[in-house]
This record gives C-alpha cells, structure tokens and sequence, in this order.
C-alpha cells in the first residue's frame, strides 16, 4: 500500500457499518485503536496494495466521531452516529428488522417507520462521506444489510464511481423480502450499484426475482436492467447491474500460522487436561444469536445424554457463545433459553468433577480460539440460516494435523463448499443426533479424507482469492459509468 495522503481523494474506498479497529480508552485517559481481528482487514490489505485507500465506517462509539486519522497506509474516516441513531438504525432497522427478515424469520422483525427514517438518514450520511473522499472514478466497496441505500445516494452525488456492493448475509426470498414495507427503496438503493456479490448463487436468484417482482424489473441470467421509472435517483437512462455470487472466506495462511505456533498448542495440551482429557470433545463457536442453532443443538446433545449415548467424562460438549446484540430483546430471550437449558442438562447428567457441557458466555482471543478448534474432535455448525459460516472455514483449516470432523448445517453458504462434511439439517434433531454420532464413530481414515478435501477447498478459495474474485466482477460489470465532471464543479 501507498501511503494515503492524496488531496485529491483514494483511487480505492471501503464503506462498512464498523471501521476496521476499536478504541481502547486505557485509565490515564489516552486512546489507542487497535485493528480488529477478522478476514475482511486482511482481505482488504491484499487489494488495496499499491492504491491510495480509505475505509469509512462508525467507530463503535455513540457521539462525535474522531476526525479521519491514518492507520498504516489506510485513512479511516469515521462516521458520527447519536445514541439514538444506535439504537434506530443499527440495532433496530438493521439488527431487529432487517436481520429476522434476511434470516427466514427465524424470530418476527420489527417495523418501526422511525427507525426506517435514522436507516435512510445514516446510510446518506455514509454516502456524502465517501462521495467526500473517493478520487474521480474511484473504486468503491460498500459492504453488508446496513448499508444498502448507500449505491444509489452514492451514484447520485457521485456517478463517475465504481460501485460494488457485497451481502454478508443471505438474501431472503421474496416472498419474505415483501414483507419489507421499505421493499422498493432498498432495491432501488442496491440498483445504484454496478455490481452486487452475494454469498449463494441462491441468494443472488432471490435478488432477481424481487427486482422482478417488486420493481418490474427485467432480469435476465445475471442481469437486471432497470429504467428506474419511478425513481428520482437513478434517473431515466436504464441501468444494467450484475448480481452474483462471490462466497467469502477465511485468511487461511494466518490461521494455519497462527494454529501452529507454539503457544496454540500448548494451549491445545491446557484445554485439553482442563477438561479432564476426554475421549471426545464436541465443540461449538458462535455469535449468541438465535441464526445460529444453538437452542436445536443443545437439544441434540441434551437427548443424545438421555439416550446414553454420550457421557461425561468421555465425551464432553464445549459451547463458546460471544456476547451480541445484547440490547435486541429477541437477543435477551435467546440467552435466557439458551441457559436455561445448559443448567437444565448439567442438572441432569453432570457429576461431580465431570461436567457435560462447558457454556462459555464471552468472547476470547484469536490465538484461544485457535486451539479450541485443534481440541475439537467433532465441530458442530448447525446454523437455521448464515450467509456463509466462517467458522466452518476456520475449523477445517485450523486442523492442520489433518484430524477432527466437521457437522454442517445445509443452511449455512458454507455447505454449498465444504461438501465433504456430515451434513444436517437442524430442524430434524432426529437426523442431527445420528450425524453428530456418525462424525463421532466414523472410521478415522474416511474421517481424514473428509478434512483433507475440506482444507483443501478453504486453501484454494481464502479470503484474498475472494477479494481479487469481487473487485474483477466490479471491473467487469456491464454499465462502465462516463467519466463525469460532477465533483469539480461541486468543489
Ligand atoms: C456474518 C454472517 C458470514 C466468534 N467467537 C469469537 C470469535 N469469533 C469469530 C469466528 C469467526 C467470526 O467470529 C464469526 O463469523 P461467522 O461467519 O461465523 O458469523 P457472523 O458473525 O454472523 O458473520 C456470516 C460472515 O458475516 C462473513 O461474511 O460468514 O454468515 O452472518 O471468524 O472465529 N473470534 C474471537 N473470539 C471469540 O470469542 N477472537
């Protein structure tokens, strides 16, 4: 990367609901931001060498927002957002309405026009920042469900943009999408793209089908050409915008560093004694939140120790579950469920000195993460819906001794890849408890060849490989938009 300090803007510009660090207030008052762990900084370096870039997003505190500062080579630009627009555009549009809806309606979403209204107002405020900081026909990547009005603001005030747009979570179909009272606004927000990449080529044939439906848009193989008829925004000449799939993935070179280093695994050798050296560890890693399939999975394993056909001290069930969302009500009820049933089994099949499932309600570092998969003989990823399952990835790739089994909800994008592993469906906990069994009791050289297929797919699909994948479909994208002279006049 080049460092970024042009006057003239960045050839390259991310937008993300969050900037890729935290700040850290230490007790003498002073701040420090520290990178956030996760693919999608890592994903991000690989393409933005040698590119003057900058990354708009909220800095993860209500109120002022710092002014734009330099990490590296990357400027980051944050975006003010009040407690209240938190509370409206974050943890209600986004979290509360448009995360149920986007996830099968595992729980009702909630609609409040208020909080539609903070959406609108926060994703225009998106738009103006990187409309302020993008160079004249930059590259621009905006990224997720919170901001999906931001390509059409943006092409308004900025039409000489590449614009790409990538979901991290599925796209529902349509006939849940049209629950949405803000349905054509969102899409019409999308449309203002050159490219949308979406996880499944399933989630990409939802989009169409609601462009068909909702806006009457005519959408043919993976275009959708639309005259914007109705629309102020896009104006009258058609646009044709691309929509496909680009699964993401994992860093898989830094997990299969970070997993192997000396400290991980001696951490590997800790855990396991901790939890008395058992026969069997089965283990689940997930964000506390209700896509997950916690609640189906703890059933699972509650009748699975009814049956007698595991028990501690031989075989042991770990749930690391991180804390989020946890000012979402449907969030609150969740936990609640959840450990009520944890202490119900525990109750129930327990013993002293040998517990039979381990609930760890918090959040740990990457390195401890690293060695809870190497202890995992069995990995549980039983999801009711996910736009991918990076821990699936993870887990495959983590497990560089070639052992381990991985269970794999055929709802999650990630098992439209990792095909070689047992494949559930979580509704059925009849099915789910035989497979949690077969991944337990398989001979251990069919179980070898499974996990070396699977580390080799994540291998040859990491994340950077997603990147390059998403930013050639963005160049390719059929409307090249004219150079305009838009920006000079405004300045
Ligand atoms: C969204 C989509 C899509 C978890 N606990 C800890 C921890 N983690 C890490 C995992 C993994 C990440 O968090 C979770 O990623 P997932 O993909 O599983 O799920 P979401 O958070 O729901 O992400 C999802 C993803 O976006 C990317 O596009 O795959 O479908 O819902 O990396 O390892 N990391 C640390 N401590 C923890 O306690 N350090």
């Amino acid at each position: 990367m080049v460092p970024a300090s042009s006057s003239s803007g960045f050839d390259f510009v991310v937008a993300a609901n969050r900037l890729p660090v935290d700040r850290h207030v230490h007790p003498d008052g002073s701040v420090e931001w520290r990178t956030s762990p996760g693919g999608l900084v890592t994903a991000m370096e690989s393409v933005m060498q040698d590119r003057e870039a900058a990354w708009v997003g909220w800095a993860g505190f209500a109120g002022e927002a710092p002014e734009p500062f330099d990490d590296g080579a990357l400027r980051l630009c944050p975006v003010p957002l009040s407690t209240e627009e938190v509370a409206d555009y974050y943890e209600g549009f986004s979290n509360d309405t448009l995360w149920p809806i986007y996830h099968d309606v595992i729980v009702p979403p909630t609609f409040h026009r208020s909080w539609w209204h903070a959406y609108r107002r926060v994703n225009e405020r998106f738009a103006e920042a990187v409309a302020e900081v993008a160079a004249e026909g930059a590259t621009v990547w905006v990224h997720d469900y919170q901001l999906q009005l931001v390509p059409a603001l943006l092409r308004d005030r900025r039409p000489d943009l590449r614009i790409g747009w990538f979901n991290h979570i599925p796209f529902p179909p349509v006939e849940l999408f049209s629950q949405l009272p803000w349905r054509a606004a969102i899409l019409r927000g999308l449309l203002g793209a050159d490219f949308l990449g979406f996880q499944r080529a399933d989630d990409a044939r939802n989009f169409m089908r609601a462009c068909r439906s909702v806006l009457r848009a005519t959408a043919k193989g993976d275009v959708v050409t639309w005259a914007g008829a109705d629309d102020a925004q896009l104006g009258a000449a058609p646009r044709r915008v691309r929509a496909a799939a680009v699964p993401i993935s994992i860093d898989a070179q830094g997990l299969r560093e970070l997993a192997g280093s000396p400290e991980v695994q001696d951490r590997v050798t800790e855990i396991r004694a901790s939890l008395g050296n058992p026969k069997v560890v089965l283990l689940g890693v997930d964000r506390l939140d209700y896509t997950k399939g916690i609640r189906h999975r703890l059933r699972a394993i509650g009748e699975l120790l009814e049956d007698g056909e595991i028990a501690p001290p031989d075989v042991v069930f770990v749930q690391i579950a991180t804390p989020s969302r946890e000012r979402v009500e449907a969030y609150r009820l969740l936990r609640e469920e959840i450990e009520g049933t944890v202490g119900r089994i525990n109750g129930d099949f327990s013993h002293l000195g040998d517990t039979a499932v381990h609930y760890l309600h918090q959040s740990f570092g990457r390195e401890e993460i690293a060695a809870f998969f190497q202890v995992a003989d069995v990995m549980l990823v039983t999801p009711l819906r996910d736009g991918m399952n990076l821990v699936a990835k993870e887990y495959v790739t983590a497990r560089h001794d070639g052992g381990g089994a991985l269970v794999l909800s055929e709802f999650t994008g990630a098992a439209m890849e990792l095909r070689q592993a047992y494949m559930c469906n979580p509704h059925d906990i009849a099915g789910l408890k035989e497979t949690i069994l077969r991944a337990i009791r398989d001979n251990p050289a069919a179980k070898r060849r499974r996990m070396s297929a699977l580390r080799r797919r994540v291998h040859n699909h990491d994340v950077q490989t997603w990147a390059g994948e998403f930013l050639s479909a963005l160049a390719a994208a059929p409307d090249r938009p004219a150079k305009s002279s838009s920006r000079l006049q405004e300045s």
